[in-house]
Protein backbone atom coordinates (compact mmCIF):
# COMPACT_ATOMS: atom_id res chain seq x y z
CA UNK A 1 0.00 0.00 0.00
CA UNK A 2 2.75 2.25 0.98
CA UNK A 3 4.49 1.13 -2.10
CA UNK A 4 1.38 2.48 -4.55
CA UNK A 5 1.31 5.83 -2.86
CA UNK A 6 4.40 6.12 -3.50
CA UNK A 7 4.30 5.22 -6.83
CA UNK A 8 1.51 7.47 -7.42
CA UNK A 9 3.10 10.70 -5.40
CA UNK A 10 6.12 9.58 -8.10
CA UNK A 11 3.60 9.77 -11.33
CA UNK A 12 2.51 12.77 -10.20
CA UNK A 13 5.72 14.50 -9.70
CA UNK A 14 6.77 13.67 -12.90
CA UNK A 15 4.36 14.75 -15.05
CA UNK A 16 5.85 18.46 -13.72
CA UNK A 17 8.33 19.84 -15.36
CA UNK A 18 10.72 21.11 -12.57
CA UNK A 19 13.15 24.37 -12.77
CA UNK A 20 16.61 25.03 -11.48
CA UNK A 21 17.90 28.78 -11.29
CA UNK A 22 20.24 30.37 -9.49
CA UNK A 23 19.41 30.55 -6.27
CA UNK A 24 21.10 33.43 -4.87
CA UNK A 25 19.56 35.80 -1.20
CA UNK A 26 16.63 33.22 -1.50
CA UNK A 27 15.75 34.49 -4.71
CA UNK A 28 15.09 32.59 -8.13
CA UNK A 29 17.58 34.41 -10.40
CA UNK A 30 16.37 34.48 -14.00
CA UNK A 31 17.44 38.12 -15.12
CA UNK A 32 20.53 39.51 -16.59
CA UNK A 33 21.54 37.58 -19.99
CA UNK A 34 22.16 34.13 -18.43
CA UNK A 35 21.19 31.44 -20.73
CA UNK A 36 18.88 28.58 -19.84
CA UNK A 37 18.47 25.07 -21.04
CA UNK A 38 16.56 21.94 -21.31
CA UNK A 39 17.18 19.15 -18.61
CA UNK A 40 16.43 15.97 -20.67
CA UNK A 41 16.14 12.64 -19.02
CA UNK A 42 19.09 10.13 -20.15
CA UNK A 43 16.40 7.05 -19.87
CA UNK A 44 14.78 8.95 -22.98
CA UNK A 45 16.54 11.76 -24.43
CA UNK A 46 13.53 13.10 -26.27
CA UNK A 47 11.79 13.88 -23.03
CA UNK A 48 12.05 17.04 -20.87
CA UNK A 49 12.49 16.97 -17.70
CA UNK A 50 13.05 20.45 -16.76
CA UNK A 51 14.90 23.76 -17.68
CA UNK A 52 17.72 25.34 -15.66
CA UNK A 53 18.77 28.63 -16.20
CA UNK A 54 22.72 29.01 -15.64
CA UNK A 55 25.03 31.30 -13.09
CA UNK A 56 26.26 34.15 -14.93
CA UNK A 57 29.35 36.75 -13.60
CA UNK A 58 26.73 38.89 -11.69
CA UNK A 59 25.28 35.92 -10.07
CA UNK A 60 28.46 34.43 -8.77
CA UNK A 61 29.62 37.61 -7.62
CA UNK A 62 26.26 38.37 -5.37
CA UNK A 63 26.40 35.24 -3.97
CA UNK A 64 30.55 35.99 -2.66
CA UNK A 65 29.32 38.85 -1.94
CA UNK A 66 26.12 38.48 0.41
CA UNK A 67 27.89 35.15 1.76
CA UNK A 68 30.91 36.71 2.82
CA UNK A 69 28.30 39.46 4.67
CA UNK A 70 25.74 36.49 6.36
CA UNK A 71 28.67 35.02 7.91
CA UNK A 72 29.17 36.78 11.20
CA UNK A 73 25.40 35.63 12.09
CA UNK A 74 25.17 32.46 11.00
CA UNK A 75 28.32 31.40 12.46
CA UNK A 76 27.54 33.29 15.71
CA UNK A 77 23.77 30.81 15.61
CA UNK A 78 23.99 28.58 18.64
CA UNK A 79 24.70 25.25 17.44
CA UNK A 80 21.61 23.71 18.42
CA UNK A 81 19.53 26.13 16.24
CA UNK A 82 21.55 25.50 13.43
CA UNK A 83 20.89 21.60 14.50
CA UNK A 84 17.30 22.58 14.80
CA UNK A 85 16.98 23.90 11.36
CA UNK A 86 18.57 20.99 9.85
CA UNK A 87 16.54 18.16 11.28
CA UNK A 88 13.52 20.16 10.04
CA UNK A 89 14.86 20.02 6.39
CA UNK A 90 15.31 16.52 7.13
CA UNK A 91 11.59 16.07 8.44
CA UNK A 92 10.53 18.33 4.84
CA UNK A 93 12.85 15.72 2.99
CA UNK A 94 11.59 12.71 3.92
CA UNK A 95 8.02 14.23 3.35
CA UNK A 96 8.38 14.45 -0.30
CA UNK A 97 10.52 11.40 -0.89
CA UNK A 98 8.13 10.39 -3.66
CA UNK A 99 8.79 13.99 -5.59
CA UNK A 100 12.27 13.90 -4.76
CA UNK A 101 12.62 9.65 -6.00
CA UNK A 102 11.00 10.94 -9.25
CA UNK A 103 13.29 13.50 -9.99
CA UNK A 104 16.32 11.00 -9.19
CA UNK A 105 14.68 8.81 -11.84
CA UNK A 106 14.18 11.17 -14.05
CA UNK A 107 17.29 13.84 -13.99
CA UNK A 108 19.67 10.74 -13.34
CA UNK A 109 18.21 7.91 -14.54
CA UNK A 110 18.29 6.04 -10.59
CA UNK A 111 16.56 2.91 -10.18
CA UNK A 112 13.42 3.10 -8.28
CA UNK A 113 15.40 1.55 -4.92
CA UNK A 114 18.73 3.54 -5.69
CA UNK A 115 16.03 6.95 -5.35
CA UNK A 116 14.51 5.48 -2.45
CA UNK A 117 18.63 4.97 -0.62
CA UNK A 118 19.41 8.18 -2.29
CA UNK A 119 16.89 10.38 -0.32
CA UNK A 120 17.21 8.24 2.67
CA UNK A 121 20.76 8.67 2.89
CA UNK A 122 20.42 12.61 2.32
CA UNK A 123 17.93 12.77 4.95
CA UNK A 124 20.86 11.03 7.47
CA UNK A 125 22.92 13.31 6.65
CA UNK A 126 21.22 16.12 7.75
CA UNK A 127 20.18 14.20 10.91
CA UNK A 128 23.84 13.00 11.86
CA UNK A 129 25.40 16.84 11.46
CA UNK A 130 22.71 18.04 13.55
CA UNK A 131 23.99 16.11 16.25
CA UNK A 132 27.92 16.57 15.44
CA UNK A 133 26.81 20.26 15.48
CA UNK A 134 25.39 20.29 19.03
CA UNK A 135 27.90 17.20 20.30
CA UNK A 136 31.15 19.31 18.73
CA UNK A 137 29.45 22.67 18.38
CA UNK A 138 28.00 24.16 21.51
CA UNK A 139 30.35 24.27 24.42
CA UNK A 140 34.29 25.12 24.39
CA UNK A 141 36.44 21.84 25.52
CA UNK A 142 38.23 22.66 28.47
CA UNK A 143 41.57 20.78 28.19
CA UNK A 144 43.88 19.58 31.39
CA UNK A 145 46.25 22.20 32.21
CA UNK A 146 48.29 23.71 35.42
CA UNK A 147 46.53 24.92 38.18
CA UNK A 148 46.23 29.28 37.49
CA UNK A 149 45.57 28.46 34.06
CA UNK A 150 42.20 27.88 32.07
CA UNK A 151 42.68 26.49 28.80
CA UNK A 152 39.11 26.40 26.39
CA UNK A 153 39.46 24.40 22.68
CA UNK A 154 36.43 25.97 20.05
CA UNK A 155 35.36 24.83 17.32
CA UNK A 156 34.21 28.20 14.49
CA UNK A 157 33.23 27.81 11.05
CA UNK A 158 35.77 29.40 8.67
CA UNK A 159 33.72 31.37 6.32
CA UNK A 160 32.57 30.60 2.62
CA UNK A 161 32.91 27.09 1.73
CA UNK A 162 32.61 26.41 -1.77
CA UNK A 163 30.76 22.88 -2.21
CA UNK A 164 30.93 20.90 -5.53
CA UNK A 165 28.96 17.90 -6.43
CA UNK A 166 28.55 15.05 -8.74
CA UNK A 167 25.69 14.31 -11.02
CA UNK A 168 25.72 10.51 -9.54
CA UNK A 169 24.62 11.45 -5.87
CA UNK A 170 22.79 14.40 -6.77
CA UNK A 171 21.05 14.78 -3.93
CA UNK A 172 22.64 13.09 -1.29
CA UNK A 173 26.38 14.10 -1.56
CA UNK A 174 25.17 17.43 -2.89
CA UNK A 175 22.93 17.48 0.97
CA UNK A 176 26.27 16.06 3.06
CA UNK A 177 28.64 18.71 1.87
CA UNK A 178 26.34 21.34 2.37
CA UNK A 179 24.71 20.22 5.51
CA UNK A 180 28.38 19.27 6.92
CA UNK A 181 29.44 22.94 5.97
CA UNK A 182 26.47 24.61 7.02
CA UNK A 183 26.52 23.08 10.24
CA UNK A 184 29.71 23.39 11.14
CA UNK A 185 29.11 27.94 10.84
CA UNK A 186 29.66 28.68 7.28
CA UNK A 187 28.07 30.03 4.55
CA UNK A 188 27.61 28.26 1.51
CA UNK A 189 28.00 28.54 -2.19
CA UNK A 190 27.19 24.96 -3.71
CA UNK A 191 27.57 24.57 -7.46
CA UNK A 192 25.90 21.63 -8.44
CA UNK A 193 26.82 19.33 -11.27
CA UNK A 194 25.92 20.72 -14.31
CA UNK A 195 23.70 17.63 -15.31
CA UNK A 196 21.45 17.70 -12.13
CA UNK A 197 20.52 21.14 -11.12
CA UNK A 198 17.18 20.06 -10.77
CA UNK A 199 17.13 18.20 -7.25
CA UNK A 200 20.12 20.65 -6.19
CA UNK A 201 18.02 23.68 -6.43
CA UNK A 202 14.83 21.51 -4.88
CA UNK A 203 17.48 20.48 -1.84
CA UNK A 204 18.20 24.17 -1.60
CA UNK A 205 14.38 25.24 -1.21
CA UNK A 206 14.03 22.56 1.49
CA UNK A 207 17.19 23.90 3.35
CA UNK A 208 15.96 27.75 3.40
CA UNK A 209 12.53 26.87 4.43
CA UNK A 210 13.89 24.89 7.04
CA UNK A 211 15.34 28.25 8.29
CA UNK A 212 18.86 28.17 6.96
CA UNK A 213 18.66 32.28 6.46
CA UNK A 214 18.96 33.57 2.94
CA UNK A 215 22.17 34.37 2.62
CA UNK A 216 24.18 32.00 3.95
CA UNK A 217 22.89 29.23 1.17
CA UNK A 218 23.37 29.99 -2.27
CA UNK A 219 23.29 28.41 -5.27
CA UNK A 220 24.65 28.56 -8.33
CA UNK A 221 24.13 25.94 -11.66
CA UNK A 222 27.06 26.09 -14.16
CA UNK A 223 29.80 24.25 -15.48
CA UNK A 224 33.29 23.96 -13.76
CA UNK A 225 35.30 26.17 -15.86
CA UNK A 226 32.45 28.68 -15.85
CA UNK A 227 31.35 28.66 -12.19
CA UNK A 228 33.63 26.16 -10.59
CA UNK A 229 36.90 28.25 -11.35
CA UNK A 230 35.94 31.87 -10.95
CA UNK A 231 33.99 30.70 -7.27
CA UNK A 232 37.95 29.06 -6.26
CA UNK A 233 40.22 31.66 -7.46
CA UNK A 234 37.75 34.37 -5.74
CA UNK A 235 39.67 35.64 -2.42
CA UNK A 236 36.69 35.50 -0.28
CA UNK A 237 36.40 31.90 -0.06
CA UNK A 238 37.43 29.82 2.82
CA UNK A 239 37.83 26.15 1.75
CA UNK A 240 36.62 23.85 -0.78
CA UNK A 241 34.63 20.32 -0.59
CA UNK A 242 34.56 18.50 -3.88
CA UNK A 243 33.60 15.59 -5.34
CA UNK A 244 34.12 14.38 -8.49
CA UNK A 245 36.98 13.24 -10.44
CA UNK A 246 41.06 12.94 -9.69
CA UNK A 247 41.72 15.01 -12.22
CA UNK A 248 39.39 18.27 -11.72
CA UNK A 249 40.67 17.18 -7.83
CA UNK A 250 43.90 17.59 -8.67
CA UNK A 251 42.95 20.88 -11.03
CA UNK A 252 41.34 22.66 -8.02
CA UNK A 253 44.29 21.47 -5.58
CA UNK A 254 46.54 23.16 -7.80
CA UNK A 255 44.70 26.25 -8.25
CA UNK A 256 44.19 26.83 -4.80
CA UNK A 257 48.12 26.21 -3.84
CA UNK A 258 48.64 28.96 -6.64
CA UNK A 259 46.42 31.32 -4.90
CA UNK A 260 47.80 34.18 -2.89
CA UNK A 261 46.94 34.36 0.51
CA UNK A 262 45.91 31.92 3.53
CA UNK A 263 46.34 28.03 2.56
CA UNK A 264 42.72 26.91 1.97
CA UNK A 265 41.49 23.58 3.08
CA UNK A 266 40.09 20.79 0.33
CA UNK A 267 38.10 18.19 0.98
CA UNK A 268 38.20 15.81 -1.88
CA UNK A 269 36.77 12.42 -2.51
CA UNK A 270 36.95 11.70 -5.87
CA UNK A 271 36.98 8.06 -7.53
CA UNK A 272 38.59 4.25 -7.28
CA UNK A 273 39.68 0.80 -8.78
CA UNK A 274 38.08 -1.05 -6.86
CA UNK A 275 37.94 -4.84 -6.88
CA UNK A 276 37.58 -7.73 -4.77
CA UNK A 277 39.28 -10.79 -3.96
CA UNK A 278 37.55 -14.48 -3.79
CA UNK A 279 39.06 -17.37 -3.19
CA UNK A 280 38.87 -21.14 -3.43
CA UNK A 281 36.37 -21.04 -0.37
CA UNK A 282 33.46 -18.57 -0.90
CA UNK A 283 30.19 -19.45 -1.56
CA UNK A 284 29.75 -19.13 -5.49
CA UNK A 285 25.71 -17.93 -5.42
CA UNK A 286 26.47 -15.65 -2.26
CA UNK A 287 29.77 -14.36 -4.55
CA UNK A 288 27.57 -14.11 -7.74
CA UNK A 289 24.89 -11.96 -6.12
CA UNK A 290 27.09 -9.82 -4.39
CA UNK A 291 29.09 -9.33 -7.65
CA UNK A 292 26.41 -8.66 -9.73
CA UNK A 293 25.01 -5.95 -7.07
CA UNK A 294 28.67 -4.58 -6.50
CA UNK A 295 29.37 -4.16 -10.37
CA UNK A 296 26.25 -3.10 -12.14
CA UNK A 297 23.55 -1.29 -9.74
CA UNK A 298 23.11 2.28 -10.32
CA UNK A 299 24.56 1.32 -13.93
CA UNK A 300 28.20 0.87 -12.50
CA UNK A 301 27.98 4.82 -11.99
CA UNK A 302 29.32 4.52 -8.10
CA UNK A 303 32.28 5.43 -6.30
CA UNK A 304 32.54 2.44 -4.66
CA UNK A 305 31.47 -0.21 -7.38
CA UNK A 306 32.94 -2.85 -7.84
CA UNK A 307 35.73 -3.03 -10.89
CA UNK A 308 37.84 -5.79 -10.89
CA UNK A 309 36.76 -9.55 -9.21
CA UNK A 310 40.05 -11.48 -8.49
CA UNK A 311 38.87 -15.55 -8.48
CA UNK A 312 41.47 -18.09 -7.38
CA UNK A 313 42.32 -20.32 -10.32
CA UNK A 314 40.78 -23.41 -9.34
CA UNK A 315 37.12 -22.22 -8.80
CA UNK A 316 37.36 -19.58 -11.43
CA UNK A 317 35.83 -21.40 -14.41
CA UNK A 318 33.17 -22.16 -11.94
CA UNK A 319 32.59 -18.50 -10.61
CA UNK A 320 33.06 -16.87 -14.36
CA UNK A 321 30.26 -19.49 -15.77
CA UNK A 322 28.12 -18.61 -12.76
CA UNK A 323 28.24 -14.95 -12.94
CA UNK A 324 28.08 -15.22 -16.65
CA UNK A 325 24.33 -17.15 -16.01
CA UNK A 326 23.40 -14.42 -13.31
CA UNK A 327 24.43 -11.62 -15.64
CA UNK A 328 21.93 -12.79 -18.23
CA UNK A 329 18.69 -12.04 -15.99
CA UNK A 330 19.81 -8.35 -15.59
CA UNK A 331 17.22 -6.56 -17.25
CA UNK A 332 18.30 -2.93 -18.54
CA UNK A 333 15.78 -0.76 -19.32
CA UNK A 334 13.32 2.74 -17.80
CA UNK A 335 14.77 2.83 -14.23
CA UNK A 336 10.75 4.26 -13.30
CA UNK A 337 10.10 0.42 -13.82
CA UNK A 338 10.39 -1.53 -10.24
CA UNK A 339 11.22 -4.60 -12.86
CA UNK A 340 14.85 -2.77 -14.05
CA UNK A 341 17.94 -3.86 -12.75
CA UNK A 342 20.04 -1.45 -14.79
CA UNK A 343 19.16 2.28 -15.62
CA UNK A 344 21.11 4.63 -18.29
CA UNK A 345 24.20 6.20 -17.97
CA UNK A 346 24.10 9.83 -17.20
CA UNK A 347 25.00 11.46 -20.69
CA UNK A 348 25.91 10.59 -24.33
CA UNK A 349 29.78 11.70 -23.30
CA UNK A 350 29.83 8.88 -20.78
CA UNK A 351 27.96 6.13 -22.78
CA UNK A 352 30.65 6.81 -25.89
CA UNK A 353 33.57 7.10 -23.43
CA UNK A 354 32.48 3.70 -22.21
CA UNK A 355 31.46 2.09 -25.71
CA UNK A 356 34.89 3.00 -26.48
CA UNK A 357 36.77 0.82 -23.23
CA UNK A 358 34.33 -1.86 -23.92
CA UNK A 359 35.39 -2.13 -27.86
CA UNK A 360 38.88 -2.15 -26.88
CA UNK A 361 38.21 -4.85 -24.11
CA UNK A 362 36.46 -6.61 -27.19
CA UNK A 363 39.76 -6.65 -28.86
CA UNK A 364 42.35 -6.69 -26.47
CA UNK A 365 40.36 -9.33 -23.81
CA UNK A 366 38.37 -12.47 -23.53
CA UNK A 367 34.59 -11.41 -23.68
CA UNK A 368 32.82 -12.92 -20.78
CA UNK A 369 29.30 -11.44 -21.66
CA UNK A 370 28.06 -8.70 -23.48
CA UNK A 371 24.52 -8.47 -22.70
CA UNK A 372 22.31 -6.69 -25.98
CA UNK A 373 20.10 -3.83 -25.21
CA UNK A 374 16.66 -3.85 -26.82
CA UNK A 375 14.27 -1.43 -27.96
CA UNK A 376 13.27 0.02 -24.53
CA UNK A 377 16.91 1.58 -24.73
CA UNK A 378 16.84 3.39 -28.44
CA UNK A 379 16.29 6.55 -27.08
CA UNK A 380 18.43 6.58 -23.95
CA UNK A 381 22.05 6.51 -22.97
CA UNK A 382 21.93 3.08 -22.34
CA UNK A 383 25.10 0.92 -22.05
CA UNK A 384 24.84 -3.19 -22.32
CA UNK A 385 26.36 -4.16 -18.92
CA UNK A 386 29.62 -6.49 -19.81
CA UNK A 387 32.17 -8.48 -18.06
CA UNK A 388 35.55 -9.08 -19.45
CA UNK A 389 38.30 -11.23 -18.23
CA UNK A 390 41.89 -9.48 -18.37
CA UNK A 391 45.50 -10.62 -17.12
CA UNK A 392 46.30 -7.98 -15.00
CA UNK A 393 44.76 -4.75 -13.01
CA UNK A 394 47.51 -2.83 -14.88
CA UNK A 395 45.35 -2.96 -18.20
CA UNK A 396 43.04 -0.65 -16.80
CA UNK A 397 44.80 2.77 -16.97
CA UNK A 398 41.68 5.18 -15.31
CA UNK A 399 38.13 4.69 -13.52
CA UNK A 400 35.74 2.87 -16.06
CA UNK A 401 32.57 4.07 -14.51
CA UNK A 402 29.93 2.72 -15.96
CA UNK A 403 28.34 -0.97 -16.04
CA UNK A 404 31.37 -2.98 -17.01
CA UNK A 405 33.53 -5.29 -15.13
CA UNK A 406 36.63 -6.95 -15.28
CA UNK A 407 37.81 -10.31 -13.93
CA UNK A 408 41.46 -11.43 -13.40
CA UNK A 409 42.55 -14.77 -12.14
CA UNK A 410 44.93 -15.58 -9.51
CA UNK A 411 46.90 -18.54 -8.03
CA UNK A 412 46.41 -19.48 -4.69
CA UNK A 413 49.71 -19.26 -3.47
CA UNK A 414 50.55 -15.36 -4.76
CA UNK A 415 47.80 -13.69 -2.51
CA UNK A 416 50.24 -11.06 -1.55
CA UNK A 417 51.07 -10.44 -5.52
CA UNK A 418 47.78 -10.04 -6.17
CA UNK A 419 47.17 -7.18 -3.05
CA UNK A 420 50.62 -5.20 -4.17
CA UNK A 421 49.00 -4.94 -7.66
CA UNK A 422 45.66 -3.39 -6.27
CA UNK A 423 47.71 -1.16 -3.63
CA UNK A 424 49.74 -0.38 -6.65
CA UNK A 425 46.33 1.41 -8.65
CA UNK A 426 47.18 4.01 -6.25
CA UNK A 427 43.45 4.31 -5.54
CA UNK A 428 41.73 3.06 -2.33
CA UNK A 429 38.32 3.41 -1.84
CA UNK A 430 36.15 0.54 -1.28
CA UNK A 431 37.60 -3.29 -1.52
CA UNK A 432 35.64 -6.64 -1.13
CA UNK A 433 37.03 -9.87 0.03
CA UNK A 434 34.92 -13.40 -0.09
CA UNK A 435 36.38 -15.89 1.91
CA UNK A 436 35.38 -18.68 4.61
CA UNK A 437 38.69 -18.53 6.21
CA UNK A 438 39.63 -16.25 8.83
CA UNK A 439 43.02 -15.32 8.53
CA UNK A 440 42.57 -14.66 5.10
CA UNK A 441 39.92 -11.66 5.80
CA UNK A 442 42.75 -10.31 8.55
CA UNK A 443 45.93 -10.92 6.06
CA UNK A 444 44.25 -9.01 3.47
CA UNK A 445 41.97 -6.55 5.67
CA UNK A 446 45.64 -5.71 7.19
CA UNK A 447 47.50 -5.22 3.85
CA UNK A 448 44.98 -3.42 1.47
CA UNK A 449 45.55 0.19 1.28
CA UNK A 450 41.84 1.48 1.11
CA UNK A 451 39.28 3.49 3.11
CA UNK A 452 35.87 0.51 3.24
CA UNK A 453 36.83 -2.98 3.19
CA UNK A 454 33.77 -5.27 2.88
CA UNK A 455 34.01 -8.95 4.20
CA UNK A 456 31.44 -11.56 2.26
CA UNK A 457 28.78 -9.42 1.27
CA UNK A 458 28.66 -6.45 -1.90
CA UNK A 459 31.08 -3.36 -2.11
CA UNK A 460 28.20 -0.41 -2.02
CA UNK A 461 25.48 1.17 0.05
CA UNK A 462 27.42 2.49 2.87
CA UNK A 463 25.17 4.13 5.70
CA UNK A 464 25.47 7.58 7.49
CA UNK A 465 26.84 7.00 11.03
CA UNK A 466 27.14 3.35 10.75
CA UNK A 467 30.30 2.85 8.06
CA UNK A 468 31.64 6.51 7.39
CA UNK A 469 32.70 6.50 3.39
CA UNK A 470 35.64 7.84 2.06
CA UNK A 471 38.99 6.86 0.28
CA UNK A 472 42.64 7.52 0.67
CA UNK A 473 45.55 7.72 -2.12
CA UNK A 474 44.23 8.72 -5.55
CA UNK A 475 40.11 8.36 -3.86
CA UNK A 476 40.19 11.35 -1.50
CA UNK A 477 41.68 13.17 0.98
CA UNK A 478 39.08 12.51 3.82
CA UNK A 479 37.94 12.86 6.50
CA UNK A 480 35.09 10.30 5.67
CA UNK A 481 31.51 11.52 5.18
CA UNK A 482 29.22 10.42 7.40
CA UNK A 483 31.57 10.13 10.57
CA UNK A 484 32.70 11.25 13.25
CA UNK A 485 35.29 13.67 12.09
CA UNK A 486 34.60 15.11 8.52
CA UNK A 487 32.64 17.79 10.37
CA UNK A 488 35.64 19.26 11.93
CA UNK A 489 37.80 19.67 8.58
CA UNK A 490 34.91 22.12 7.88
CA UNK A 491 36.10 24.01 11.46
CA UNK A 492 38.96 26.12 12.47
CA UNK A 493 39.87 25.08 16.17
CA UNK A 494 41.10 27.88 18.48
CA UNK A 495 42.39 27.70 21.72
CA UNK A 496 41.67 30.50 24.54
CA UNK A 497 44.23 30.53 27.43
CA UNK A 498 43.17 32.63 30.69
CA UNK A 499 45.56 32.76 33.60
CA UNK A 500 43.27 32.79 36.50
CA UNK A 501 45.59 33.60 39.27
CA UNK A 502 45.80 37.49 37.61
CA UNK A 503 41.99 38.09 37.18
CA UNK A 504 42.42 37.41 41.36
CA UNK A 505 41.03 34.26 41.25
O1 LIG B 1 33.58 14.72 -13.32
P1 LIG B 1 34.13 16.14 -12.91
P2 LIG B 1 32.66 14.33 -14.59
C1 LIG B 1 34.58 10.30 -12.21
C2 LIG B 1 34.13 9.19 -13.13
C3 LIG B 1 33.63 9.93 -14.33
C4 LIG B 1 34.62 11.05 -14.40
C5 LIG B 1 34.16 12.28 -15.15
O2 LIG B 1 35.25 8.41 -13.48
O3 LIG B 1 33.65 9.16 -15.50
O4 LIG B 1 34.84 11.39 -13.05
O5 LIG B 1 32.94 12.77 -14.63
C6 LIG B 1 32.95 20.27 -11.38
N1 LIG B 1 36.64 23.89 -11.37
N2 LIG B 1 33.55 10.67 -11.24
O6 LIG B 1 33.18 14.94 -15.83
O7 LIG B 1 34.48 16.94 -14.12
C7 LIG B 1 31.84 19.75 -12.28
O8 LIG B 1 31.09 20.83 -12.82
C8 LIG B 1 35.66 23.62 -10.46
C9 LIG B 1 33.61 9.99 -9.99
O9 LIG B 1 31.25 14.59 -14.22
O10 LIG B 1 35.19 15.91 -11.90
C10 LIG B 1 31.06 18.89 -11.30
O11 LIG B 1 30.25 19.72 -10.46
N3 LIG B 1 34.77 22.64 -10.60
C11 LIG B 1 32.64 10.47 -9.04
C12 LIG B 1 32.18 18.27 -10.46
O12 LIG B 1 33.31 19.11 -10.64
C13 LIG B 1 34.84 21.84 -11.68
C14 LIG B 1 31.51 11.28 -9.39
C15 LIG B 1 32.56 16.84 -10.88
O13 LIG B 1 32.87 16.85 -12.26
C16 LIG B 1 35.85 22.06 -12.66
C17 LIG B 1 31.62 11.94 -10.67
C18 LIG B 1 36.76 23.14 -12.47
N4 LIG B 1 37.72 23.43 -13.34
C19 LIG B 1 32.61 11.60 -11.54
N5 LIG B 1 35.69 21.13 -13.64
C20 LIG B 1 32.61 9.88 -7.68
N6 LIG B 1 33.68 10.02 -6.92
O14 LIG B 1 31.62 9.32 -7.27
C21 LIG B 1 34.62 20.36 -13.29
N7 LIG B 1 34.11 20.80 -12.11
Amino acid sequence: QALAALGKEMDRAAAQSWEATPIVGGQARRDGKAASQQVMDPADNTRVVGEVTWSDQDTIEQALARAERAQWDWDNTPAARRADILRRAADDMESRMGELMAMCTREAGKSIPDGVAEVREAVDFLRYYAVQAERNFSEPQVMPGPTGERNELYLRGRGTFVCISPWNFPLAIFTGQVSAALAAGNCVIAKPAEQTPLIAAAAVRILHRAGVPQDALHLLPGDGPGVGAPLIADPRIAGVAFTGSVETAKLINRKLAERDGPILPFIAETGGQNAMIVDSSALPEQVAADVLYSAFASAGQRCSALRVLFVQDDVADKMINMLAGAMDELKVGDPALLSTDVGPVIDSEARDMLEGHAKAMANQARTIRRLELGPECANGTFVAPGAFEIDSINRLQREVFGPILHVVRYQGGHLDKVIDAINATGYGLTHGIHTRIDHVVEHISRRIKVGNCYVNRNTIGSVVGVQPFGGEGLSGTGPKAGGPHYMLRFATERTLTIDTTAAGG
